[in-house]
């Protein structure tokens, strides 16, 4: 999810306007893991047997032992996905992210006994967030190779959030399931010159074609910690440019994170990398641009956007990470203005953590104020998740709850008409001892 750089700061950019050629090509992301009912069908074949079996009657009479249902664990990911990591992986074996050793300076953190021993103590922190990060591989490497054009973006949502809840085992249907773990924030689904925080609200007609650029940004969370990552989803060769410039822009981010380094330079060489491509479309070519109003932030438990902003144009942000700092690097690129403003209908909302007591008049405001306190907590959802909780008529009480300032509204952000955005994004754990690309994955 995008956290917008307010206007204020943004006079303190130096913005470059120079772009260098450069010839980059890709290939679309490979797909996930092979399918597996095996067991299940074993199951039945074995229970169809059992009851039709027209034997003699010598075996008739034989006594017939109460059967034991022996469902064997799974050991691989349906598709769609719908077994429990925690299945997959027993014991909370789950795997690690992409560890990249610090540089410098901070070297010899990887053998420092004290820094492994605090490494050490945060043993259940790191199986929630792999686990999250895993659950997040599965689902979008099953949206990677599953979804094609002529899909309702609705159901596209639906896929991704579904996976998501059964992955965690949590369908977040009873009263605080969705805050043990779940989606960290809505399914974006942003189009073309929309970059982010698009997801259709209820009777959306939306259906992707194939021309379309569809910016796919999910989180997963397990007991608050959020995995946030974005991949763009692209079915026509011809924007292969701007999804390369995009992809090397995040790697450059996330190879420059570390402790003590400071976030102006890291949006510097982000900008950097991005601005070195440019693209042809239709005869037509475009540089293309960082988006200057959008940023990386950090991520604090249960709460997306922490107070760390991550640039990606350089600036005179002195701000440095820090240790058990996490971050999520994420970088977008456009062939437009390379800026967005609020456009179309908002489906994103969260409850604001510093909130300050209000008094309520409207009831309905009151109610659903309960709502999200008990299903959401300060985790973004979008008008479909208080749908499908069986909440209705709810607009005027959730406005009045944007007007009070304790829930805030997060708009769809979108560049010029005609122009096409493309994003990237990891979430990144500045551990003791290494840096731990949480979300990396063989598909980007
Ligand atoms: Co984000």
């Amino acid at each position: 999810m995008a956290a917008q750089a307010p206007t204020e700061a943004l006079k303190e950019l130096h913005v470059s306007d120079t772009a260098k050629a450069a010839g980059a090509s890709g290939k679309p992301a490979p797909g996930g893991k092979d399918d597996d009912h095996s067991d299940d069908s074993e199951d039945e074949a074995e229970e169809n047997g059992a009851a039709g079996g027209g034997e003699g009657a010598a075996k008739k009479k034989k006594k017939r032992k109460p059967r034991k249902k022996k469902k064997k664990a799974p050991t691989s990911q349906t598709e769609p996905p719908t077994v429990m990591i925690s299945q997959l992986f027993p014991n909370k074996t789950y795997p690690k992210g992409e560890e990249v050793e610090y540089k410098d300076e901070n070297r010899a953190r990887v053998t420092n006994e004290e820094k492994r021993h605090l490494d050490n103590l945060n043993s259940e922190f790191l199986a929630d967030y792999r686990e999250a990060a895993e659950v997040h591989r599965q689902v979008r490497q099953y949206v990677q190779k599953s979804v094609k054009p002529g899909q309702s973006l609705t159901e596209i949502a639906e896929t991704v959030e579904n996976g998501v809840r059964a992955l965690t085992g949590h369908s977040g249907l009873t009263e605080g399931d969705s805050l043990v773990a779940g989606m960290g924030f809505p399914c974006g689904l942003s189009l073309n010159h929309c970059a982010a925080h698009y997801t259709p609200n209820a009777g959306n007609k939306m259906v992707l074609k194939q021309e379309d650029v569809m910016k796919v940004d999910f989180g997963v969370h397990v007991n608050g910690r959020i995995v946030d990552s974005a991949f763009t989803m692209a079915f026509d060769d011809k924007y292969n440019n701007l999804l390369e410039a995009v992809k090397a822009a995040t790697n450059a981010g996330v190879r420059e994170a570390g402790i003590d380094a400071r976030v102006g330079e890291i949006g510097g060489v982000i900008q950097e990398t991005m601005e070195s491509y440019e693209i042809e479309l239709d005869g037509t070519t475009y540089p293309i641009k960082s988006i200057r109003n959008l940023t990386g932030h950090n991520i604090l438990p249960y709460s997306i956007h922490g107070t760390k902003a991550v640039p990606i144009v350089k600036s005179n942000d002195q701000t440095k990470m820090e240790e058990g700092d996490v971050f999520a690097i994420e970088t977008f690129g456009s062939t437009g203005n390379g800026y967005v403003r609020d456009d179309m209908e908002t489906s994103h909302y969260a409850k604001r953590g510093d909130a300050s007591k209000v008094d309520l008049r409207l009831s309905s405001a009151k109610s659903l104020l309960n709502v999200i306190n008990k299903n959401f907590g300060t985790l973004p959802f979008c008008r479909r998740y208080l749908d499908r909780l069986g909440q209705e008529k709810y607009l005027l009480g959730l406005n009045s709850l944007v007007q009070s300032g304790i829930v805030e509204d997060y708009p769809p952000l979108c560049d010029k008409k005609g122009s096409y955005t493309a994003q990237f994004e990891h979430t990144i754990l500045i551990r003791p001892t290494v840096k731990e690309v949480i979300s990396r994955g063989d598909d980007y």
